[in-house]
């Protein structure tokens, strides 16, 4: 396309984020001039998040990295500009030998998850796949415990399209802050407020989409399971669940009643909530009389031992009252229309030689794992579009398991803490260098990523990375890997689109994408009523979750404490950041970088004021934060945000939430079940 003297391409926001915004981007000379949103994707409707706007500044930022660099000692800061070929040569060097020494590639290791998560990213997958046997990693660290929750009630965690949220007569919104994290869910909560719905915020924080709800609750946290399910027996005692339902498409009523008769009673969950039995009285008369009901539960609300369990509980609720598979409610997690993809890079296989099998380590305990391997130990590390240094649990057993590898090689375009302390940084292209193919996890729309701009200096995509690699790799010893060097990118992407791709989203050709993103054909989740479980009911009592060694009800349990710290740290998203990302530029704000948000009760215990520096504190570490008082905040919690030059994860000690495993095979990280305490510091 053009516009003026600018030239239009279409590409797409590649963050892990619930967005996935497609975007024109405007170039002249080959410089990228200007990014707006692309008014034909209808979730994000030609608008983006501030993050998405600075792209420009993002792409030519004086900290981007612009050539190989090789560091000597690591850590030491000494970095030395070196060329591709070098790069290369030292990287195939150091993999073939230690495929010499321990006769298996096993000792070769790669962690990757979610810089760029657009499809073609899976390069990094398909590279070491095509070595034969390695060490991967397995699992995930975001939303796995809600995933199988929703998977042991309902079959498959689908949820129904977000722009349907716009038809709610009640959004519930549990533990998601979409005014930071989610910002285009905010027009289709919008537009069902306009037409008489009610918005409920569910949240131990006053966040930015509380203060915009017509009731907010402020939960104590890791209790909202027992608020659903005593949410579940008020509606049940007034007669106001859907009979029909429970008498048809229900498995485990009549346990489910029990449970509720035996175990919860309105006076105690009060207690351990921290919820006024008005606002519990408030909050059924609104789920009562206002209909169907749009339940989000969020990410943030499972990131805890028992958040399993209260997605569970949440899930129970919204079937019990009918909103399953009603246009407007139902619930709402993600979508995983990925699943619709053959995925070719992520699937790409080697027929292992010698019957040896790939060694994998749980990425939410990653380095205690490879740390525990031997035979052969790993040596090698590879990373990329991930900066664990600051993103991980344990970052203690990071720093032992980087003084036991001789190779660490970072794939970034910033230098991030991972890169600080890795022997060799390769620099990575921005999506705007690249060709992929994006999906969301959340939205239905499916988009093109096109190439806009030349490299940036010498950075180069993932894929095309894989690829030089490869060919060194094969020169130096023919066979090591069969990965597919030829394979360009458009090729990969063609393969992607199967004759259901095409199917689902009404799309003859991958081309067409060029004019523009297209939307999933998608009936509403569970309209038919007809659920994905063995006995194709909605699950109350779920054997697979009992075979499972989990409670075949959704049950409510405390969520295990840390110890002996008093307050409890809650480290969610910053709204000018994606995790880590996008610290450098000076187009976002760095308000919320660098500070401990707390209640001025607790600051007055401590003798804190607004802007001391505070020393932050428990069993795993400590940081220094600057103190910012906060009403927002309850008693007994501290807020710190992800990313940073002083990474909070410090403080995050391996914790693992109930659920996880079916789905991903890792239990999920309890990031929220962190406690500390903090005294006056100084910088
Ligand atoms: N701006 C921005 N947007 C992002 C991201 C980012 O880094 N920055 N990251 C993206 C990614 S990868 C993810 S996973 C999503 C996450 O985005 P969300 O799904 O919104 O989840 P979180 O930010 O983890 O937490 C949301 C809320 O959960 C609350 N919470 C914590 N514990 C509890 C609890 O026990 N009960 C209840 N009811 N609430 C609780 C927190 O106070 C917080 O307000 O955001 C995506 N979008
Ligand atoms: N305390 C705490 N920790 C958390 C969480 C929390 O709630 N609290 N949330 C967790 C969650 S939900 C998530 S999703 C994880 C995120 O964990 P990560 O995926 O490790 O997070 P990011 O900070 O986004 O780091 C990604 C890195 O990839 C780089 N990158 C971007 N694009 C590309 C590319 O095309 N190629 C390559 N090679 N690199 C690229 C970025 O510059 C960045 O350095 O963090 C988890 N950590
Ligand atoms: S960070 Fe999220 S909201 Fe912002 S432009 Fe990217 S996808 Fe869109
Ligand atoms: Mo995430």
């Amino acid at each position: 396309m053009r516009d003026g003297g600018n030239k239009v391409y279409r590409n797409v926001c590649p963050r892990n984020c619930y967005d996935t915004c497609s975007m024109l981007s405007y170039v002249q000379n080959g410089k990228l001039e200007k990014v707006e949103g692309d008014p034909l994707q209808g979730y994000t409707q030609g608008r983006l998040c501030t993050k998405g706007y600075a792209y420009p500044e993002y792409v030519y930022s004086p900290d981007r990295l612009r050539y190989p660099l090789y560091q000597y000692p690591r850590g030491s800061g000494h970095w030395e500009r070196i060329s591709w070929d070098q790069a290369l040569e030292k990287i195939a060097g150091k993999m073939i030998e230690l495929n010499r020494r321990y006769g298996s590639n096993l000792s070769l290791a790669y962690n990757k998850y979610s810089g760029n998560i657009g499809l073609l990213h899976y390069a990094i997958e398909g590279m070491f796949n095509s070595l034969g046997a390695h060490t991967k990693p397995f699992g995930d660290a975001c939303l796995a415990a809600g995933k199988d929750a929703l998977h042991y009630d309902l079959g498959k965690a689908l949820s129904p399209d977000p722009e349907s949220m716009a038809q709610a007569g009640l959004i519930m919104i549990w533990g998601a802050n979409p005014a930071w994290t989610a910002v285009h869910q905010l027009d289709f909560i919008k537009q069902a407020r306009d037409s008489g719905a009610k918005l409920v915020v569910i949240d131990p924080l006053f966040t930015p989409i509380a203060a915009k709800a017509d009731l907010f609750i402020q939960i104590r946290p890791g209790t909202d399971g027992l608020l659903a399910l005593t949410l579940a027996r008020m509606m049940i005692e007034r007669k106001q669940y859907d009979r029909k339902f429970a008498e048809n498409h229900l498995f485990g009523w009549e346990p489910f009643l029990s449970y509720l008769q035996d175990k919860i009673s309105i006076n105690e969950t009060s207690e351990v909530t921290g919820v006024s039995l008005q606002a519990m009285e408030k909050l059924a008369s609104l789920y009562a009389s206002h209909r169907p009901c749009a339940h989000w539960a969020g990410f943030g609300i499972q990131r805890s031992s028992n958040g399993g369990q209260n997605v569970r509980s949440i899930s129970a609720l919204a079937a019990i009252t009918g909103n399953l598979g009603q246009k407007g409610g139902g619930m709402f997690y993600l979508h995983p229309s990925e699943d619709l993809f053959p995925r070719n890079l992520l699937k790409y296989a080697r027929p292992l030689a010698d019957g040896k099998k790939d060694r994998e380590a749980d990425i939410n305990n990653f380095a205690e794992r490879l740390l525990f391997f031997d035979k052969p130990p790993v040596r090698f590390l590879w990373i990329a579009s991930r900066n664990p240094l600051s993103q991980d649990q344990d970052l203690n057993k990071w720093q032992e398991l980087l003084r036991t590898l001789e190779l660490v090689v970072t794939v970034d375009l910033f230098m991030t803490k991972t890169a600080q302390m890795s022997d060799l940084v390769l620099p990575a292209a921005s999506h705007f260098e690249e060709v992929d193919l994006n999906i969301s996890y959340w939205h239905h729309w499916l988009a093109l990523n096109e190439k806009a701009i030349p490299s940036y200096y010498e950075a180069k995509s993932d894929l095309e990375i894989a690829r030089m690699l490869t060919r060194r790799l094969k020169e130096i010893s023919p066979g090591f890997s069969n990965f597919p060097d030829e394979l360009t990118a458009e090729d990969w992407l063609a393969k992607e689109f199967t004759s259901q791709v095409y199917t689902a989203y009404g799309l003859t050709s991958w081309q067409e994408l060029k004019d523009g993103p297209h939307k999933l054909r998608a009936k509403t989740p569970w309209l038919d009523r007809k659920f994905r479980t063995c006995g194709g009911k909605f699950e109350l009592y779920s054997n697979e979750a009992k075979k499972d060694n989990l409670p075949a009800l959704p049950r409510f349990s405390w969520p295990q404490t840390k110890g002996d710290y008093p307050l409890r740290l809650i480290t969610p998203q910053n709204p000018y950041r994606i995790h880590s990302q996008y610290n450098a530029l000076t187009w976002l704000s760095g308000e919320y970088d660098n500070v401990l948000q707390i209640n001025p009760k607790d600051a007055a215990q401590r003798e804190l004021a607004e802007g001391d520096w505070v020393r932050v504190y428990n069993a795993e570490g400590e940081i220094i934060k600057k103190v910012q008082l906060s009403n927002s905040v309850p008693p007994g919690v501290v807020v710190a945000f992800q990313g940073g030059d002083n990474p909070v994860n410090i403080l995050i000690a391996r914790t693992a939430a109930d659920m996880g495993m079916k789905m991903s095979g890792s239990r999920n990280a309890a990031f929220y079940d962190t406690y500390v305490d903090c005294v006056q510091g100084r910088r």
